[in-house]
């Protein structure tokens, strides 16, 4: 996994990177709470969630800030993340700086799968990759 550069214009977070390594097709990306790694993706904690709402998709405005769907990795796994949100920030008391981004095995159903983890993890099942976000 390469370092991912995140940039804020007005209102918005541009998210970009490359990331290698993974099995083909879908996996859920998301900020989790903190960027402890002392075991790994492991100790994260959960989605970056400071409004207490429930997990969803990167356009729901009713989401975890950290929800940030999936990113797609071609057939010689890699993915290209190109993400624009206007949830996530680098500024103020809600600020993602210091926490950490986590890929995970599998699709985020975003909330809509009917599984009993839909609603807090989008069931994107165990965590394959992470990092912490620090100011470049
Ligand atoms: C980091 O995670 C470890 C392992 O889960 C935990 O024991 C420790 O208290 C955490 N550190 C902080 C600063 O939260
Ligand atoms: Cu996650
Ligand atoms: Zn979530």
């Amino acid at each position: 996994i390469t370092p991912i550069s995140t940039r804020q214009p007005i209102g918005k977070t541009h998210i970009t990177g490359h990331i290698t390594g993974l099995t083909p097709g879908p996996h859920g990306f998301h900020i989790h709470q903190t960027g402890n790694l002392t075991e790994g993706c492991k100790s994260t904690g959960g989605h970056y969630n400071p409004f207490e709402r429930v997990h969803g998709a990167p356009h729901d405005h009713v989401r975890h800030v950290g929800d940030l769907g999936n990113i797609v990795a071609n057939e010689r796994g890699e993915a290209l993340v190109d993400i624009t949100d206007h949830q996530v920030t680098l500024v103020g008391p809600n600020s993602v700086v210091g926490r950490a981004f986590v890929v995970h095995e599998g699709r985020d159903d975003l909330g809509q799968g009917g599984h009993e983890t839909s609603k807090t993890t989008g069931n994107a099942g165990g965590r394959v990759g992470c990092g912490v976000i620090a100011r470049a």
